[in-house]
C-alpha cells in the first residue's frame, strides 16, 4: 500500500500540479497520483472534496496534509533536503525564484496558460507588455543562476533538478508552446528541462490523456 496520495489537475494544462508532481517524484515518495479533470462541470466540487484550498496540487503523505505548490516542495526538501542547493548563498538563491514564481509573472501567466498540446505557436496578436517583462525577468534569472550556480550541469544550480527547477518547469512548457525566443543560455536551459526524463513522461502522459478532457478555455487560445 502507498504510503498517501497525490490529487492533481489535468496534465495537459495544470501547471501547478506539473511543479508539485514534480518535488514528489523528485523526492521518492510513494504516493498514488488521482488526476481530477479541470474545467468541467464537476471539477470544483470535486477538488473541493478533497483539498482543503479547493485547488490542485494537494499531497497526503502518512498523516502530513500539504497544499500549494510551494508547500509541497519545502515538505519534499525534508524529505531530500538536495532539493535545494547545499550552499547557502545559492539556497538563497534559489527560494527566492521560486518564490517570485510562485507569487508572480501574472502577465505571462494570463495570457500564456499552460497546454502542452500546442507546440512553437505564437499568440495571434503578439506578447503583451506584461508578458515582455515578465519573459524578461525570467531569462535573466535563469541566465544569473546559470551563469553564478549553474557550472556543471544543465540545470540551474548544476547538475541536479531541483526544487527551483520543477518551479519553472511549466514556464518552459509555454516558451516551448508559444515559440517565445530567450537569450542561448535559457534556451538551452529551457531544452534541458524539456529533456529531463520527468518532464518527458508528464509529456507523455498528458498525451494519453482522454480527448473528452480538452477544454476550450485552454484550447482557444489564439
Ligand atoms: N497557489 C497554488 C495555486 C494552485 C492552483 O491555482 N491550481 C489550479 C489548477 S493549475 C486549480 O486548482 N484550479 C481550480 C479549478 O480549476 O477549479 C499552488 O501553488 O499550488
Amino acid at each position: 500500500m502507498a504510503d498517501g496520495r497525490l490529487v492533481i489537475g489535468t496534465r495537459r494544462y495544470s501547471s501547478w500540479s506539473l511543479r508539485g508532481w514534480l518535488c514528489v517524484r523528485l523526492a521518492g515518495l510513494d504516493v498514488v497520483e488521482e488526476v481530477i479533470p479541470l474545467a468541467q462541470p464537476d471539477t470544483a466540487t470535486r477538488i473541493a472534496a478533497l483539498s482543503p484550498s479547493g485547488k490542485v496540487p494537494f499531497l497526503e503523505h502518512w498523516n502530513v496534509r500539504v497544499w500549494d505548490s510551494l508547500a509541497i516542495a519545502e515538505y519534499c526538501a525534508e524529505i531530500e533536503p538536495s532539493l535545494w542547493p547545499s550552499d547557502p548563498v545559492a539556497r538563497g538563491f534559489a527560494r527566492s525564484v521560486s518564490a517570485e514564481m510562485h507569487a508572480g509573472f501574472q502577465g505571462l501567466r494570463a495570457s500564456m496558460p499552460m497546454n502542452l498540446g500546442r507546440h512553437d505557436r505564437p499568440l495571434a496578436n503578439g506578447v503583451s507588455d506584461a508578458a515582455a517583462a515578465d519573459i524578461a525577468r525570467i531569462d535573466a534569472l535563469w541566465t544569473e543562476a546559470r551563469d553564478s550556480f549553474g557550472d556543471h550541469g544543465a540545470y540551474l544550480f548544476g547538475t541536479q533538478f531541483g526544487n527551483a527547477d520543477a518551479m519553472f518547469a511549466p514556464v518552459v512548457t509555454r516558451f516551448l508552446s508559444y515559440g517565445v525566443a530567450l537569450s542561448p543560455v535559457a534556451r538551452r536551459y529551457a531544452e534541458a528541462v524539456r529533456r529531463h526524463p520527468l518532464v518527458a513522461e508528464w509529456y507523455n502522459e498528458a498525451a494519453a490523456e482522454l480527448e473528452t478532457w480538452l477544454s476550450d478555455r485552454y484550447e482557444s487560445v489564439d
